[in-house]
């Protein structure tokens, strides 16, 4: 659904996927470069017209293993299945698909190419979560958070994006139900802790999360604690780098979107990652678990 030009609302109760660029209606194809597809290269309605639900991630590999994960949790690992990357061509992203779960990695940063796939690809009722990593405030490393708020540096629900020079403020706001139903699912499970609360998104690992061990530090150890407990008091219980906007994002496409990041350390208690990898990898695992958790719920539920 094409929304007229310069409105940027999203009161919408249909679950069409919206765009909002009138140039779109002049190309004659699209190209989506980042993911070596196209609207006259490829059958993206065939592709992917039935996709319900799609998780993006940073890491390739995450992505990979969540779609053998789910496979296998939905009865659709066939024997010997091999799952190729969609995206093979590019080195950019990597994307998987069984039944109606498309797996995306999007590295640093989050693709809007994915909204215009999913548009083409006239994709209705879909359901966006993107699992990740975090630092985690006053939590024991492991605990899945799932997002209430997407937070700024100053700990508000917005993006600031600066459009032909001039900054834009979006909304950051995710799906509430959809929040209490994947704390839900992760209480169902009770195979580790998980909790609700706002995740503040920043621009850098290090300055941007008030680390003390990155190239440039101009504050002390005190500082960084009375920001984190600042933080902390507004609710803020983890931060990443990529959940404003991947909220922002699908906010602006009426799509129901979701963050769940398991945390990585506790940044009270330190900056840097000293857990081993076997044990960081399990760690990861956890917001894959939960979120298949609820997809097999949702379907059986159908
Ligand atoms: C979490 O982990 C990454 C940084 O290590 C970043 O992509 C994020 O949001
Ligand atoms: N990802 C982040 O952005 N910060 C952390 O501290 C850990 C993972």
């Amino acid at each position: 659904m094409k929304m007229p030009l310069g409105e940027e609302k999203n009161g919408a109760c249909d679950r069409s996927i919206y765009v909002n660029n009138p140039h779109l209606d002049s190309m004659k194809d699209d190209i989506l470069y980042h993911f070596n597809l196209g609207t006259s290269t490829h059958d993206l309605p065939a592709m992917f017209g039935d996709v319900k639900f799609v998780c993006v991630g940073g890491s390739p590999w995450r992505m990979k293993s969540f779609t053998e994960y789910i496979a296998k949790e939905l009865g659709l690992l066939e024997p010997n299945a091999e799952f190729p990357n969609i995206c093979e061509g590019t080195d950019r992203y990597a994307m998987y698909k069984v039944g109606p779960v498309l797996s995306v990695s999007h590295g640093m940063g989050i693709p809007s190419t994915l909204i215009k796939l999913l548009y083409h690809a006239h994709c209705t009722d879909v359901t966006v979560v993107r699992i990740g990593t975090s630092g985690g405030i006053g939590l024991k490393p492991g605990i899945v958070v799932v997002t209430k708020q997407s937070v700024d540096s100053v700990f508000q629900p917005r993006l600031e994006q600066v459009i032909l020079g001039k900054p834009v403020v979006r909304s950051t706001e995710l799906d509430a139900e959809l929040a209490e139903e994947l704390l839900q699912s992760g209480k169902d499970l009770a195979e580790f802790e998980t909790v609700i609360g706002n995740t503040m998104c920043t621009l850098d690992f290090y300055e941007g999360q008030a680390r003390l061990d990155g190239a440039f530090c101009s504050y002390s150890e005190e500082d960084k604690q009375s920001y984190l407990a600042e933080a902390y008091a507004a609710g803020v219980r983890n931060i990443e780098m990529e959940s404003s906007v991947f909220a922002a994002m699908c906010k602006l496409s009426n799509l129901r979107a979701a963050v769940v990041c398991v945390t990585l350390l506790d940044r009270l208690k330190g900056d840097q990652l000293t857990s081993s990898h076997d044990i960081l990898n399990s760690y990861q695992q956890r917001p894959q678990v939960l979120v298949g958790h609820y997809i097999k719920k949702k379907l059986n539920a159908y």
